[in-house]
C-alpha cells in the first residue's frame, strides 16, 4: 500500500480502537485509493486523508422521555456531521438498540462518498439513537421523537444539516420530528428534513427511491453484460423499506423475487413475491406486534426457514437489503456454490470483509452499497430542491431524474475505474469517483 495511505490507516486504528465498523468502512475505501493517492502526492501535505476520516463534528446527547405508564427513560442520541465539502450534511437517522458511535461513524463516512456519487450537492452525515421503537405505542414514539428533536434542532437546518429516515425511522417519525422542529424554531423550513409526507413537502417516490434506484442500477450493469432483469431469479433479504422498493421494481422489470428475511429466519416463495398483495404485505408486517417474516409464510403458504439466511437459495442475483455485515463468509460460499453471477449490496456495508474478498475472488459482478442504494438519498436531495423552489414535481419527473442519476453513477464508477486501468470494477470505481470529488472540493476550500 502507498506509504501515506498506510500511515493514516494505522493512525485511524490507533485513534478509534473501539470502533470496528468505522474501521472496516475506512479500510474498504482506502483499499481502492492507492492509484489516486499515487497521482496526488500533494494530498499528504494537505492532510487530506487525516481530515476526510475525522468527522467535522460529533454531537452526542441525552434524551429523556416518558412512556405511557409514566416511567422515565434515558437514551443516547447522536448526530455525526461527517463532511460538508460538497453540500450541507445529509444522511439518515437510525433508531435501533444496536446503534453506537462506531456504526454511526461507519455510516456517516460511507454517506459522504455515497452522496458524492449522486452528483447532487450534499455532504455526509448520520445520526440516531439506541432507542428501540419496536413495541412502543404511537404516543411513546411521538414523545421520543419530540425529545430527540428538542436537542437536535439547534444543529440542523435546510442549509446546514438535513436528516432523513433509516432503520426504525419512517414517515411517521419524520412527521413527529418535523412538527417539533417547526414548533421550536418557528417558521416553515421544511427543507430541514427529508422523507416527509406529501402533504407537507415530501417528494413523490421518496419511499420507493432506495429500492427503485437499486433496480435501475442493476438494470444498467446487466445491460453491459448483454442481459436484463427479465426472467432472473432474485434473492432479497430484509422486509423493510429497501426490500419493499426493490421487490416492487424488480418485479416490474420482469424479475422474480423469491426470498425475504427477518430476525426470525427467511421465507422462500418459489411462486415469487410478486403480486401487489404480497408486496403490500411487507409493509403490513412491519406494523405488527410480532416481529419477523414467518407471518408472510403463514399467510401465503410459502416455506419458512427459522434462524437461517436466504443465501442458501439458488438465485441469479443476490441483493442484501437488511443491515451492515449481514453476509458472512459462509453465506458468500453458499452464493458462489449456487452459481450466482450478480451480487448487489442494497443495505449499507452489507458484506463482511472476508466474504467480500471471497465473492471478488470468485468473479462475481458486484455493486457496492454506496452506489447501489444511493437512489434513496438522491431523491432526498430532490426533495430539498423542491422545498427550496416551493414546488412539487410529478412522480414521472422524479422517476426520470432518479433513472438518470443511477445510470450516471454506473457510468462514473466505470469511467473512474478505467481511468486507472482497473477494468469494469464497480467497487473501486465507486470509491475513486466519490473520493475524487470530495477531495477536490476539500483541496479548493483550503485547510478547514
Ligand atoms: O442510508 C441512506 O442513504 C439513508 N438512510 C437515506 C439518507 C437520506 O438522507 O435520505
Amino acid at each position: 500500500m502507498n506509504a501515506y495511505l498506510d500511515r493514516v490507516l494505522r493512525e485511524v486504528h490507533e485513534q478509534n480502537p473501539a470502533e470496528p465498523e468505522f474501521l472496516q468502512a475506512v479500510e474498504e475505501v482506502f483499499a481502492s485509493l492507492e492509484p489516486v493517492i499515487n497521482k496526488h502526492p500533494e494530498y499528504e501535505s494537505l492532510a487530506l486523508l487525516e481530515r476526510i476520516t475525522e468527522p467535522e463534528r460529533t454531537i452526542i446527547f441525552r434524551i429523556v422521555w416518558e412512556d405511557d405508564k409514566g416511567i422515565t427513560h434515558v437514551n443516547r442520541g447522536y448526530r455525526i456531521q461527517f463532511n460538508s465539502a460538497i453540500g450541507p450534511y445529509k444522511g439518515g437517522l437510525r433508531f435501533d438498540p444496536a446503534v453506537d458511535l462506531s456504526i454511526l461513524k461507519c455510516l456517516g463516512f460511507e454517506q459522504t462518498f455515497k452522496n458524492s456519487l449522486t452528483s447532487l450537492p450534499i455532504g455526509g452525515a448520520k445520526g440516531g439513537s439506541d432507542f428501540d421503537p419496536h413495541g412502543k405505542s404511537d404516543h411513546e414514539i411521538m414523545r421520543f421523537c419530540q425529545a430527540y428533536m428538542t436537542e437536535l434542532c439547534r444543529h440542523i437546518g435546510p442549509d446546514t444539516d438535513v436528516p432523513a429516515g433509516d432503520i426504525g425511522v419512517g414517515s411517521r417519525e419524520i412527521g413527529y420530528l418535523y412538527g417539533q422542529y417547526k414548533r421550536i424554531t418557528g417558521g416553515f423550513r421544511n427543507g430541514a428534513l427529508t422523507g416527509k409526507g406529501i402533504a407537507y413537502g415530501g417528494s413523490l417516490l421518496r419511499p420507493e427511491a432506495s429500492g427503485y434506484g437499486a433496480a435501475y442500477y442493476i438494470r444498467e450493469v446487466l445491460k453491459h453484460f448483454g442481459e436484463s432483469i427479465r426472467g432472473k431469479t432474485v434473492a432479497l433479504s430484509g422486509y423493510g423499506n429497501v426490500t419493499w422498493g426493490t421487490a416492487r421494481k424488480i418485479t416490474d422489470l420482469g424479475g422474480k423475487v423469491v426470498t425475504i428475511s427477518g430476525r426470525d429466519g427467511y421465507v422462500y416463495d418459489p411462486e415469487g413475491i410478486s403480486t401487489p398483495e404480497k408486496i403490500a404485505y411487507l409493509l403490513e408486517m412491519r406494523a405488527m406486534p410480532v416481529r419477523g417474516v414467518k407471518l408472510y409464510a403463514d399467510r401465503f403458504g410459502a416455506e419458512f426457514h427459522p434462524e437461517e439466511r436466504p443465501w442458501q437459495v439458488k438465485a441469479d442475483i443476490c441483493i442484501p437489503c437488511a443491515v451492515q455485515n449481514e453476509v458472512s463468509l459462509a453465506d458468500a460460499m453458499n452464493i458462489v456454490n449456487n452459481g450466482t453471477k450478480y451480487y448487489f449490496e442494497a443495505s449499507n456495508m452489507s458484506t463482511e470483509p472476508d466474504a467480500m474478498t471471497y465473492l471478488r475472488e470468485h468473479g462475481l459482478i458486484i455493486g457496492p452499497a454506496k452506489a447501489v442504494n444511493a437512489g434513496g438519498v438522491a431523491v432526498s436531495a430532490l426533495e430539498m430542491a423542491q422545498n427550496s423552489q416551493r414546488l412539487s414535481w410529478t412522480a414521472d419527473e422524479v422517476d426520470d431524474k432518479l433513472k438518470h442519476i443511477m445510470s450516471s453513477i454506473v457510468e462514473n464508477s466505470v469511467q473512474a475505474a478505467q481511468k486507472y486501468g482497473l477494468g469494469y470494477n464497480l467497487i473501486d470505481g465507486a470509491n475513486i469517483a466519490a473520493f475524487e470529488k470530495v477531495a477536490e472540493a476539500m483541496r479548493a476550500q483550503g485547510l478547514v
